[in-house]
């Protein structure tokens, strides 16, 4: 399993916004990410937590492209993280080689660049997506879903299609957590698949609930390691292709001692 490196390059993102929203500080971030053992760097200039404010195209292309252009020059395997088919086509240009679209809809850039492409599932967008989640079943719709748009950009010619449930875009913590009870159902589907849960809010809400009593109170982001790695683990074992995470080093050691365990098992 790889493991890829959130950079945002944003003042507002859920766990780390306005830490490298100067490029410097962004391109530092990523080749510490690097030097941790990330086999790629996620860079985003638009936060898609939920209510998040839209950030206009210039302003998005200002905050990420000189940090992928570093990284690409470094040799680095970045993805861009955007929604935006201009800021995903120029950060291809400036040597991204995979484009992560939390809409779906940017296959045809993919297409067009070569690029390979990530296709996550989102329900709404992020300024509702939050407010009132339902399916019938989430995780054959999740599924059917992804298929249908890891085929369409298969056959627009997207040489490399992934697929990524969307833990968080617009799933309550019940349909979060059947999605990773049943990760099995999307890695059947023979497409790598992609798992973000890095110190999501789901994470949040269970170390509260697990504190003795269940009255504990919410730890904020950054104090969430325990349960991204944990369900780091959890897609691991489940088949996951790749887990995204703040937390390099630690996820990079547990995915290592888990191989290590795998491999004498098998
Ligand atoms: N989650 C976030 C952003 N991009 N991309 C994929 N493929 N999968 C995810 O689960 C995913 C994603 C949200 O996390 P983060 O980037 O840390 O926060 P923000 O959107 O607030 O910048």
């Amino acid at each position: 399993m790889q493991v890829m490196g959130v950079v945002n390059v944003t003042p507002d993102s859920f766990s780390d916004g306005g830490r490298y929203l100067d490029a410097a500080a962004a391109l530092a971030h990523a080749r510490r990410l690097v030097a941790e053992g990330a086999d790629w760097i996620d860079v985003g200039g638009e936060s898609t937590r939920p209510r998040a404010e839209p950030v206009p195209e210039a302003e998005e292309l200002r905050r990420v492209l000189p940090v992928v252009e570093a990284l690409a020059a470094d040799g680095v395997a970045v993805s861009i993280d955007t929604r935006k088919s201009e800021v995903a086509g120029a950060a291809v240009a400036a040597g991204a080689r995979m484009v992560n679209d939390v809409t779906a809809r940017l296959a045809p850039v993919a297409a067009a660049t070569g690029a390979a492409f990530v296709a996550v599932h989102m329900q709404g967008d992020p300024a509702t997506m939050q407010d009132e989640p339902r399916y019938d079943d989430v995780v054959a719709e999740v599924r059917d879903y992804l298929v249908a748009r890891a085929e369409a950009a298969t056959a627009a010619g997207v040489p490399e299609v992934w697929i990524d449930p969307g833990i968080g875009f617009g799933k309550t913590l019940d349909h979060n957590l059947a999605l990773l009870a049943h990760l099995d159902a999307l890695v059947a589907t023979g497409y790598p698949v992609l798992i973000g849960t890095s110190r999501k809010a789901m994470l949040g809400t269970l170390a509260a609930r697990a504190e003795p009593g269940g009255a504990g109170s919410v730890p904020p982001p950054a104090d969430r390691l325990e349960g991204s790695l944990a369900t780091a683990v959890w897609a691991q074992l489940a088949g996951a292709a790749m887990v995204r995470v703040h937390d390099v080093a630690a996820s990079r050691r547990a995915r290592d001692a888990v191989e290590v365990v795998a491999a004498r098992a098998a």
